[in-house]
């Protein structure tokens, strides 16, 4: 048996939450990394975690780390994942795995070079019933797919007050919202129908310009709770919202909104996929709902349950129908595919987790939706094979 030590970099919101679900599956977390020592430290007390390394690279020094997570801003993402590779470890990385399609290319190359497990954190595919999705679209169920619809949108940057380290290009990437949860549906979208997207027209907009920077940062989502405190006046040019026209390669057409400042939505990924002989819906605040819609008979709404689920679906929930999985549900069985792949010492020929070719695609898209904005007109993705 592999055995396998896992370090964490980075423990705010989403750290967290890959903590959880390692711990869950009863992997173990060595130790863990991050930037403010008094709050690493003491989270690291309240977790009963077993050591707080003194810098990354302590970490990768260290033979028994044989896996590296990747829970930081955005910009350090290429640089870590690089490190650690070259360390011989296996690696999880945050979306998007990089700032460049040129970075994450590199990184592809260098774990394939490698024989690395690597995986991007594209949890949201392992809903159970997004899966069940995948499965009736292979299955033929909803004939061709002509239309793909959908949107995600949260509130959490509603508020001219509400600031995040994503709002700074320099720290989370020249693209905001689409790069940080656009990316979350066309993964989701291609993962379902199995369909790459092959041109994008794109508009992009800030709606708010100027942002009242705090003096001290604050962690993913915190600003909705945190007293107000000194703040300095900032200009923002990354997009709060993004309407996004897509053709697919095969014919399918498609429709992307996102946005972080829409209110009420707390963090909302909706699709509706319209087939030749049927269609589905879902929504991400009502995981373990998916409608089907018909032309000849009633429409259907399936409420998860195992045993009405298609074998792939079935594979990745683990409760029965009625007790309802969500947002923490889709990391654990994220790692549980990506550590039997750990176990067995190298990745399989297909992977069936989201890989770091994955997380190139995104940036390939997310460049050429931003070219198109810049342009004002349609744009060919091109792929370097
Ligand atoms: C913030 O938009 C965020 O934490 C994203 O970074 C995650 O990828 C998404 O799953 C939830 O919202």
């Amino acid at each position: 048996m592999t055995e396998i030590n896992v370090g964490v970099v980075g423990i705010g919101f989403i750290g967290l939450a890959h903590i959880e679900a390692l711990r869950r599956l009863g992997i173990n977390v060595a130790g863990v990394v991050g930037s403010n020592s008094a709050e690493l430290e003491r989270k690291a007390a309240s977790l009963r975690l077993p050591r707080v390394y003194p810098s990354f690279t302590a970490l990768l020094e260290d033979p028994a780390i044989t896996v590296v997570h990747l829970a930081t801003p955005n910009y350090l993402h290429y640089e870590q994942a690089k490190a650690a590779l070259l360390a011989g470890k296996h690696v999880i990385c945050e979306k998007p795995l990089a700032l460049t399609s040129r970075e994450s290319a590199e990184l592809v190359r260098l774990a394939d070079e490698r024989g690395l497990v690597n995986a991007v954190n594209f949890s949201l595919r392992y809903y159970p019933v997004c899966h069940q999705a995948r499965a009736l679209v292979a299955a033929g169920s909803l004939g061709d797919v002509w239309m793909i619809k959908g949107s995600y949108l949260q509130d959490w940057l509603l508020l001219p007050t509400d600031w995040n380290w994503r709002l700074e290009p320099e720290y989370g990437g020249e693209l905001r919202a689409v790069a940080d949860i656009g990316s979350h549906w066309l993964d989701l979208m291609t993962f379902i129908t199995g369909q790459k997207v092959a041109a994008v027209m794109a508009d992009l907009q800030t709606f708010l310009a100027v942002r009242h920077k705090p003096v001290s940062a604050g962690e993913t989502f915190s600003g909705k709770t945190l007293p107000s405190s000194a703040t300095v006046e900032q200009p923002i040019q990354t997009e709060d919202y993004a309407g996004i026209l897509l053709r697919y390669a095969d014919g399918t057409r498609g429709v992307l909104s996102v946005s972080q400042v829409s209110a009420g939505r707390k963090n909302q990924l909706a699709f509706e996929i319209g087939g030749s002989r049927s269609a589905l819906a879902w929504n991400s605040e009502r995981p373990d709902e998916l409608w089907i819609g018909h032309r000849d008979r009633a429409n259907e709404l399936l409420l998860r349950d195992p045993a009405l689920l298609h074998d792939s679906a079935r594979a990745v929930t683990s409760y029965p129908g009625g007790h309802a999985e969500g947002f923490p549900d889709t990391f654990k069985q994220l790692y549980q595919a990506v550590y039997r792949a750990i176990e067995a010492g190298a990745p399989p020929a297909e992977p069936a987790y989201p890989t770091f070719a994955d997380g190139h695609e995104e940036l390939v898209l997310g460049e050429a939706i931003a070219r198109s904005a810049r342009e004002g007109c349609w744009i060919e993705i091109e792929r370097n094979s």
